[in-house]
Parts: structure tokens; C-alpha cells; sequence
């Protein structure tokens, strides 16, 4: 193996985003709560909107991209796992939009879209089966229980700062069976809910149900995306081609380079100013 070769994977390696994670309200990551909420998981049609406050995003960095979701079963009594090994729980429509809040915690409106902010991206929709012990039980407090799976977003959310708002819809499964989730208090966190899958308005007040948010945080900010060893036109060159499809030289994971989500001019136009001088 050549050097530059070496030196490209090493590069590469070194430039990978991990998926991390973050559990909200931060306090729950060794807090069991001492209730639940069966919202996310009823049987019948349920509505459900979480707003968090940049008090609690600490460990998320700003342009970080959230990939996936997933909650846990309550430890105030021995809960079993959900649905159960053998059983198979699916929502027709399971639909969730990660934004900015326009209203702060404490705040929110009772008509859920008041709440949302314009740059609202729905994660994922749809058929959603949860199957098996999906969300493990059997922990009770002080002790939690494990995460359940993750729910993958089809469509990654791209965090900039600020409030971040948790809206989940679902018009209720085919099992029957409802399964409560973790709550755990913060004044960071406000929830509400409707008994309903389409009403906007009238909604009321729940329990902030505990998440575990997966994400990828950005790439360190390093101009010198062909990994010569030095700053210059080549790089901008090299992140040139890397907006339109061709990575040969360039090292970095992506060409996001100032974290909007996509990969075009803005990106060749970062790389320019930091090449110039430009802070990252
Ligand atoms: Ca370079
Ligand atoms: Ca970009």
C-alpha cells in the first residue's frame, strides 16, 4: 500500500462520524421516573408533542444530524418487555417531525402547529411494527430499564441550536395492546397530547416521556480536505468536485461543510473563506 494511500484511509478513519447519543431530560440517563405514558404506544389513535429546551441539548452539537429515536418501559412497578416475545404490535401511520419550537417549555400552544418551526422535517411516516421485546421490561426503580430498539429516520433531522420539538402522531396499532413509556420531569421539558391523530387544536398536558436521540455529530472543522498537509486552492478544488459526486481527493466523510444538510455551492463557498482566513 502506498503512503498517500495510508495516509487517505487514515484520514478517512479519523474523519468518520459515530453515531452518539442523548437521553432527554438528561437527568433520566440516572433518574428512573416514578410514572408513565402509554401516548406513543396506545392502541387507539394518539397525538403527542415534546418540546426541549436548549438547556438540555448540551451534548448535542449544533449541525449534529439525528438519525433515530427510541424511548424505554417505566420502573415505577416490574413492567415486562413490549410487546412480548411472540408478539407483534403495528401502527398503519406512525409519524414523526423533528423542528425548532416557536414557543418555549412552558409555553407551548394547545394547537400543536402553533408550536412548530419552519423548518420542520417529517423523519419518518408510515407503517411502523413493533415486535418482540422491542421496548425490555423487568427493571424496577431505582434501576431503569434498557432503551428499546431504535427507530430509524428516514429523513435525518439537522440540529442548529436552540429548542428542539418532538411531534408524534399515530392513528393506533393492530394488537390492541397500549405499552406506557418513562417519564422523568424537567423544566426544560413540556409535553402535550391529543386523543386523536389529525385534531390541532385542544391539545392538554402529558409527561415527558424520556427519549434517547441517536446522532451524528459534524466532522471536526478541518480546511484541509484533501489531507496534503496543507491550506490552499486544492482544497477548495477538491471540495468542488466533492459537490458534484467525485470524493478521489478529498478525505473528509462529507462535503456538508457548513452543516446545512446538503452538499452544494454553500459548501464550496465555506471552503473558500476558510482557505482565506476564514475562522471554522
Ligand atoms: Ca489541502
Ligand atoms: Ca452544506
Amino acid at each position: 500500500m502506498k503512503w498517500s494511500r495510508v495516509l487517505a484511509v487514515l484520514c478517512a478513519t479519523a474523519g468518520t462520524a459515530a453515531a452518539d447519543e442523548i437521553i432527554v431530560p438528561n437527568a433520566a440517563a440516572t433518574t428512573a421516573g416514578s410514572g408513565g405514558y402509554s401516548t406513543l404506544l396506545r392502541s387507539a389513535a394518539r397525538s403527542y408533542q415534546l418540546v426541549v429546551g436548549s438547556g438540555e441539548l448540551g451534548a448535542l452539537p449544533q449541525g449534529s444530524r439525528i438519525t433515530g429515536i427510541t424511548w424505554r418501559r417505566p420502573t415505577w412497578q416490574v413492567h415486562a418487555a413490549w410487546p412480548g416475545v411472540g408478539f407483534s404490535c403495528v401502527f398503519a401511520n406512525y409519524d414523526i417531525t423533528l423542528s425548532t419550537s416557536s414557543r418555549e417549555p412552558g409555553n407551548l400552544s394547545t394547537t400543536y402547529t402553533d408550536n412548530i418551526g419552519p423548518d420542520a422535517v417529517l423523519v419518518r411516516s408510515g407503517p411502523m411494527t413493533f415486535a418482540d421485546a422491542f421496548f425490555p421490561g423487568g427493571a424496577l426503580t431505582p434501576a431503569t430499564n434498557d432503551f428499546g430498539e431504535i427507530v430509524p429516520f428516514t429523513t435525518p433531522y439537522v440540529y442548529q441550536g436552540g429548542t428542539l420539538l418532538l411531534t408524534v402522531r399515530h392513528d393506533g396499532n393492530n394488537c390492541g395492546g397500549s405499552g406506557s413509556l418513562d417519564t422523568v420531569s424537567s423544566a426544560q421539558c413540556q409535553a402535550i397530547g391529543v386523543s386523536s391523530y389529525t385534531q390541532p387544536d385542544q391539545w392538554y398536558a402529558q409527561g415527558p416521556i424520556v427519549m434517547r436521540l441517536t446522532f451524528e455529530a459534524p466532522a471536526p472543522c478541518d480546511p484541509d480536505v484533501n489531507c496534503d498537509g496543507a491550506v490552499n486552492g486544492f482544497d477548495i478544488q477538491a471540495t468542488e468536485e466533492a459537490v458534484n459526486g467525485d470524493f478521489s481527493n478529498f478525505c473528509q466523510p462529507s462535503a456538508d461543510l457548513n452543516g446545512d444538510g446538503t452538499e452544494n455551492g454553500f459548501d464550496i463557498e465555506a471552503e473558500e473563506q476558510r482557505v482565506n482566513g476564514a475562522p471554522c
